[in-house]
């Protein structure tokens, strides 16, 4: 079995937006072992975050923004297949559709929800990004899903996430909705009637719950 790569190294082949070293490194953090969500939540993740904070200091420019996240763009690549691993064969326990609201771009943690509801036997129609409410609605409508969860990463696209709630409600549809992404919190969940998942093995136990 190969050498574990540090959290560290994982972390900073994101800051450095290295994609080709932040693939490479992805696959020798699996080839020797280690949990395909850890590497994320504790390597790649602390780097994008990182990458976050030092464009919002100045430091970073957009296109360092953008080196970043596809350099976490291309670990995710490497892991998802070993994320996916779950659940495959049996019957769904339940159907969620998922999608970053429309004006919002950010769909890395969006597309790690998705993947791992599908990993744990969910049947998981994920619309992708930049997602209209009513997109959402006829998705939920046509699929029968009882859980519909939306990705905000913007406090600009926040209020989307009402809207949704809204117009499900408006469709006389019978679904949960929740949501997620860094600006949002329960607070904000519970005031606009959805439910609240911090990350995305929250999100696993909450749409179970939701579910049940
Ligand atoms: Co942008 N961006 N970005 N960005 N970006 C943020 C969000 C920002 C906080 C950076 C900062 O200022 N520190 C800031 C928002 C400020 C605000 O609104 N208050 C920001 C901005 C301003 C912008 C632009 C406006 C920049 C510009 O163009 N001037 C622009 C907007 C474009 C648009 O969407 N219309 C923009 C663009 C981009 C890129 C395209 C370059 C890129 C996204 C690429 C992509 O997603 N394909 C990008 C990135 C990478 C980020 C940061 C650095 C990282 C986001 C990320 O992928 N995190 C981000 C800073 C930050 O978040 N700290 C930032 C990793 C991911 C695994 O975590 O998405 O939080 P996260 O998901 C977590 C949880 O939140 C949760 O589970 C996940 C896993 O644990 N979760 C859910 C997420 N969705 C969930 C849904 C659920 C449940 C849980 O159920 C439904």
């Amino acid at each position: 079995m190969s050498q574990p790569p540090s959290f560290d190294s994982l972390r900073l082949a994101v800051v450095d937006g290295d994609v080709d070293q932040a693939a490479a490194l992805a696959a020798q953090a699996l080839a020797a072992g280690m949990d395909p969500l850890e590497i994320i939540e504790r390597g790649f993740s602390e780097g994008i975050r990182e990458v976050g904070e030092l464009w919002e200091e100045g430091e970073y420019f957009l296109p360092e923004l953008i080196q970043g996240a596809e350099a976490m763009q291309a670990a995710m690549d490497v892991l998802r297949p070993a994320l996916e691993g779950g659940a495959g064969g049996s019957e769904p326990i339940g159907r969620v559709v998922i999608g970053t609201v429309q004006g919002d771009l950010h769909d890395i943690g969006k597309s790690l929800v998705g993947t791992l509801l599908a990993a744990h036997g969910f049947e998981v129609h994920d619309l992708g990004a930049d997602v209209p409410v009513e997109a959402f609605v006829e998705r939920a409508r046509r699929t029968g899903a009882r859980i519909v969860a939306a990705s905000a990463l913007l406090t600009t696209t926040m209020p989307v996430q009402k809207r949704l709630v809204d117009a499900l409600a408006a469709a006389g549809l019978e679904v949960r909705v929740m949501v997620g992404g860094a600006p949002t919190s329960p607070a904000w969940a519970a005031e606009i009637g959805a439910h609240h998942a911090e990350n995305a093995q929250r999100a696993v136990e909450l749409a179970r719950e939701l579910s049940a």
